[in-house]
């Protein structure tokens, strides 16, 4: 199985969570996509040029971090179950899922990169991303006040899903007045399926910052 990815991409690293959980093997494809070469020829094989992008074979793709994990949930049953069998607890994790990617991850993502200067400074937006992210802190606080992960005891879908933006959000939508949140981001990078993920990516990330400053 061929999974495309960046190691500095949160959705990358959310589907990258989901295979360390079900202890299921990939082959790594690194896709470059700051330069114009590796974003050309990621294009040939999906041309929508978003990561991840899983092929589990020649002749099928599945596009979209969701919907490589539903496709892991359903050949797979070693591991952690992502999602539950029960149609209600599964709608819950699905719910979650939904919200960390439209309402974190994509807010997160344009407050840092408006704030290390790969995008534009656009204040319309910012203070959009700063609503759905002041909104989402206050739901998880109530939310992790009596449970460890996002749906309950069990890690799910909905923390693949929740974790990885927040180490950016550091930098870029901080979260300690959030006490359950700051706890949640503590057992995160205790779990060792993110803790795998952040040994990949943390130094490159580190390595960037410090090329940018020099
Ligand atoms: N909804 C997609 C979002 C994927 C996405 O936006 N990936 C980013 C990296 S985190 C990407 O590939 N960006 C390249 C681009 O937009 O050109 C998913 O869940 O997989």
């Amino acid at each position: 199985m061929k999974l495309y990815y960046n190691p500095l991409s949160t959705y990358s690293q959310k589907a990258m969570i989901a295979f360390n959980e079900k202890g299921v093997a990939y082959e790594s494809n690194l896709v470059d996509l700051m330069s114009p070469e590796g974003r050309a020829a990621f294009e040939k094989i999906s041309p929508l040029g978003k990561v991840p992008f899983l092929k589990p074979s020649e002749d099928w793709q599945v596009p979209e971090s969701t919907s490589i994990i539903e496709y892991l949930e359903d050949k797979f049953t070693s591991g952690t179950r992502l999602i539950p069998a029960d149609r209600e607890a599964a709608r819950q994790v699905r719910f979650m899922d939904r919200m960390s990617d439209l309402y974190y991850n994509e807010p997160v993502v344009e407050l840092l990169m408006q704030h290390i200067g790969f995008r534009p400074k656009d204040e319309d937006k910012a203070a959009r991303a700063r609503k759905h992210i002041a909104m989402t802190y206050s739901h998880w606080d109530k939310r992790l006040a009596s449970q460890a992960w996002m749906c309950g005891a069990d890690f799910t879908m909905a923390d693949c899903a929740a974790i990885p933006p927040m180490f950016y959000a550091q930098v870029a939508a901080p979260f300690e007045a959030f006490p359950n949140v700051v706890a949640y981001w503590k057992r995160a990078q205790d779990w060792p399926s993110y803790a795998k993920v952040k040994a990949e990516f943390e130094p490159i990330w580190n390595g960037m910052l410090a090329q940018r400053a020099a």
